[in-house]
């Protein structure tokens, strides 16, 4: 339907255009018209949250202006979109981000404080959108700021999970899983009733020959799922850009419930059918670096994929292009193997739909792709099971066996007789049952492969990836080293760091070229200088031992060395060897005289993340961090020598609190086994130093910031195999030093020691696969370097504002240039000035 309007009515139309609030009192006419009139509300029941929903929706007002603008200019100017395909965006709050990033955070503070409200409680009512277990979502989170922020045209494409992460709560020292229902009020999206794509699922394929002689396939009967569009709109700093972040939303395809079913007096059945379509985007895995093979995850996915690439083909057909050109207008990136099924549902619809050859649609389809890979863990590479898929999307695996079935021609006759070749690349494993190989299948449909940090990006092409590497050469490998976006993890979360490094650098211009940070190592010696980056860490320390006496109860001294560790808890980013570290330093403790204890650094050891509902082992590490924390907190002996904390449900709001408050983070993984991390990026950007191991971007970090200004230690990535087949074959004794923390732990220091010897065993008797044992020694050692350079303050804020200054190159802004030019062939649209 030809929905715009005649010419003659233009005009009234531009005349009544709406503009959003300019400036204090349009703000505020806004707000109120808003609890007035949306909330029905008044000056008289007006509370905090009814203030946070309507100074959003005064802020949602300007943002949809510019957003629509911004598709006009794309639409208009006919350029190459770039889609963000990702299963996770973990955004977090959106007001403040919105507020600074259009430039207004001031006139809302003023206008705000007129109406008898301080900003920071109202930003404080915000629930986080939680769509995203951990650093993945994150990323694709900083992508989407930094795509608007540079004026790409870009869309982001995810799924509107009605339950989010779940809440962690602590109790008794145990994680607690409580639903995260946050839809109750969500201003910041736009729901496009109209925009609905009917979505296919079971059924079976009938095969016929047409008069040409070609086979045609239909995918027939099964049931239709209806996927429902919601609008996010993302705005750019210091830009009008507002680019669109598009959510699908499941709903049962009949409307409300089948009447037929009602009518006949099925009622029961009619609403289930509904319950049934509504629980796909119900709730996100909250897996972190694990896959599970659940038929309903495999719905989620095609689910998503399918409505996605059904609105990207229906956008790039109206500019009635010919197909090939496809991928002159198109480019899909696909964050990790989650949204692989696109690669085939596009050949599906080139060939099945739109009748075009094979080769043809291939050609357009390695072309379109471009694959993000996260993790080298065996565990978290996606497989399905072959009769599930066939059972749920028949014509896919059709499809994926004659993908399969060309690739393995084209490797043979390169490798002319090499079966297990053959068989080390399929895309499907001779397993029982046969299971698809997501990454396979990745690699194979897309024209580009890249890791997320040099060291993963080099050992994918070395271990997981080795023989795609012949097959396809080695250009088809490449490394974006993940980044970040300085605008919410600094000039968000840190405001007063933030505007000292704009009162030096001259601008909020670093804001958008980090490389300017460099101009404040001129400062390093400016006394004044340093006094105020000294202050600002202090009261952002202050300020988490609020937090900390509010949501625990403990008194930490910020005058303490903060000592934090905030992420997922993962066996491999060990966290068991930090609470041993600390058990360690505790034992010590206790065996000083008053005398000799006095020496010793105060330190307060911060923990924080959630574990997988189902991942016994990471309940277990929550379990004994809060144990140790119960005996030393409350040890006479101790007092504020040792603090252990572990705060309840950390998500990006407390980490944008947390990270500025932290004189040492660790990112302590296994060597070769983080492929990149970016809490170390924002820790380091926030002034805190890092203690960690050669892994992911730790070492890339090393080489910007400098080898004097980090604290590494522990074994490399290329002697892990080695560590691990002696732990097996060879004789393996525990470290010394953690033989202690065991026998402290056994004897019932910390309570029922039957609770931890998962961990203890896990080292002791099943091969310490995450060689806890071997990098016990060098580990300890590092921490006490790391007291005696905090004992000297000078030289630590040294280290401090020299590491900021270098961490230039890891804004996420260089990281999606880089996507654009090396993979994406995109380019920004320019802004004309209004
Ligand atoms: N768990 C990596 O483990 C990386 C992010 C983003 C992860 C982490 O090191 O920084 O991706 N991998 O690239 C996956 O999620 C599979 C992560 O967040």
């Amino acid at each position: 339907v030809e929905a715009s309007i005649p010419e003659p009515q233009r005009k009234a139309w531009l005349e009544h255009q709406t503009h959003g609030f300019k400036d204090k009192d349009g703000f505020e006419k806004e707000v109120v018209r808003h609890v007035e009139t949306t909330l029905a509300r008044s000056l008289y029941n007006c509370d905090e949250q009814a203030a946070y929903s309507a100074c959003s929706l005064a802020f949602r007002d300007r943002l949809i202006l510019e957003w629509n603008r911004t598709q006009q200019r794309q639409t208009f100017a006919d350029s190459k979109r770039v889609y963000y395909l990702s299963l996770e965006f973990l955004m977090g709050r959106a007001l403040d981000n919105a507020m600074l990033n259009i430039g207004q955070k001031d006139v809302a503070k003023a206008g705000l404080a007129d109406l008898g409200f301080r900003i920071e409680d109202v930003i404080e009512q915000e629930h986080d959108a939680a769509l995203g277990n951990g650093g993945l979502g994150r990323l694709a989170a900083c992508f989407l700021d930094s795509l608007a922020s540079l004026n790409y045209p870009a869309w982001g494409y995810g799924l509107r999970y009605r339950y989010g992460i779940f809440k962690q709560e602590i109790i008794d020292g145990y994680q607690v899983e409580v639903p995260d229902y946050w839809l109750d009020f969500n201003p910041w999206e736009f729901p496009r009733h109209d925009v609905t794509v009917d979505i296919q699922f079971y059924g079976h394929v009938t095969k016929r020959t047409d008069d040409n002689g070609k086979t045609i396939a239909t995918w027939e009967g099964g049931e239709i799922v209806k996927a429902v569009a919601y609008d996010v709109p993302i705005p750019g700093y210091a830009t009008p850009s507002t680019n669109n972040l598009r959510l699908w939303s499941s709903k049962a395809a009949s409307g409300e419930f089948d009447f037929q079913k009602f009518n006949s007096g099925d009622y029961e059945n009619s609403v289930a059918d509904q319950q049934r379509a509504e629980t796909i985007s119900a709730v996100l895995y909250p897996n972190d670096n694990l896959d599970r093979g659940k038929e309903l995850r495999l719905k989620q996915q095609y689910f998503w994929v399918a409505a996605s690439l059904y609105d990207i083909v229906r956008r790039f057909k109206k500019s009635k292009r010919a197909w090939k050109e496809f991928p002159d207008q198109v480019a899909i990136q696909l964050n990790d193997t989650h949204p692989t099924l696109a690669v085939v549902e596009l050949q599906r619809i080139l060939v099945d739909l739109e009748g075009l050859d094979w080769e043809e649609a291939w050609n357009i389809v390695t072309s379109t792709f471009g694959y993000t890979n996260h993790t080298v863990l065996p565990e978290a590479l996606e497989k399905w099971s072959v009769p599930l898929f066939q059972h749920l999307l028949p014509r896919h695996l059709q499809l994926i066996y004659d993908i399969n079935l060309f690739f393995l021609q084209s490797v043979e006759r390169k490798f002319p007789k090499d079966r297990d070749m053959l068989a080390r690349v399929s895309i499907i494993e001779e397993s029982q049952p046969k299971m698809i190989r997501m990454a396979h299948l990745a690699i194979v449909g897309s024209h580009k492969v890249n890791g997320v940090a040099e060291l993963h990006s080099d050992l994918i092409k070395t271990t997981i990836f080795k023989d795609f590497v012949e097959v396809f050469g080695p250009d088809k490998f490449t490394n974006v080293t993940n980044g970040i976006t300085p605008r919410r993890w600094l000039h968000q979360a840190n405001p007063r760091l933030s505007e000292l490094i704009s009162s030096k650098t001259g601008s909020n211009n670093f804001l958008k070229d980090l490389t300017e940070l460099a101009k404040i190592e001129h400062y390093k010696d400016d006394a004044d200088f340093r006094k105020e980056w000294a202050e600002i860490k202090y009261a952002n320390k202050v300020r988490l031992a609020k937090h900390i006496k509010n949501t625990t109860g403990v008194d930490v001294n910020p005058s303490a060395l903060f000592d934090v560790q905030v992420k997922r808890i993962h066996e491999y980013k060990r966290q068991q060897m930090n609470i041993f570290g600390v058990i360690h330093r505790y034992l010590t403790l206790k065996s000083l005289s008053p005398e000799e204890r006095k020496k010793f650094q105060p330190r307060v050891s911060i923990f924080g993340g959630k574990a997988a509902p189902g991942y016994w082992m990471a309940k277990q590490i929550i379990h004994l961090i809060n144990a140790v924390g119960a005996v030393v907190n409350n040890d006479k002996d101790i007092g504020d020598l040792l603090k252990v904390i572990f705060l309840e449900d950390y998500n990006v709001s407390k980490a944008e609190m947390i990270i500025p408050a932290s004189d040492i983070s660790e990112h302590i993984s296994t060597a070769g086994t983080e492929a990149s991390g970016t809490s170390n990026m924002k820790f380091v950007l926030n002034g805190g130093l890092i203690i960690g191991t050669c892994d992911g971007a730790n070492i890339e970090i090393t080489r910007e910031i400098g080898e004097q200004n980090i604290f590494l230690f522990g074994n490399l990535a290329e002697d892990v195999e080695d560590i691990r087949h002696n732990h097996t074959y060879g004789s393996h004794t525990v470290d010394p030093d953690l033989a202690k923390v065991f026998e402290a732990i056994e004897k019932g220091t910390f309570g029922e020691p039957n609770d931890f010897m998962g961990m203890i065993s896990a080292v002791r008797d099943h091969g310490d696969f995450y060689l806890v044992s071997d990098d016990f020694h060098s580990y300890i050692e590092t921490q006490e370097l790391v007291d005696k350079a905090y004992r000297d303050q000078d030289g630590w804020i040294t280290k401090s504002i020299e590491s900021v200054a270098r961490m230039g190159f890891f804004s996420s802004d260089r990281c999606i240039n880089e996507y654009a030019e090396g993979i994406w062939n995109i380019e920004p649209l320019p802004i004309k000035e209004q």
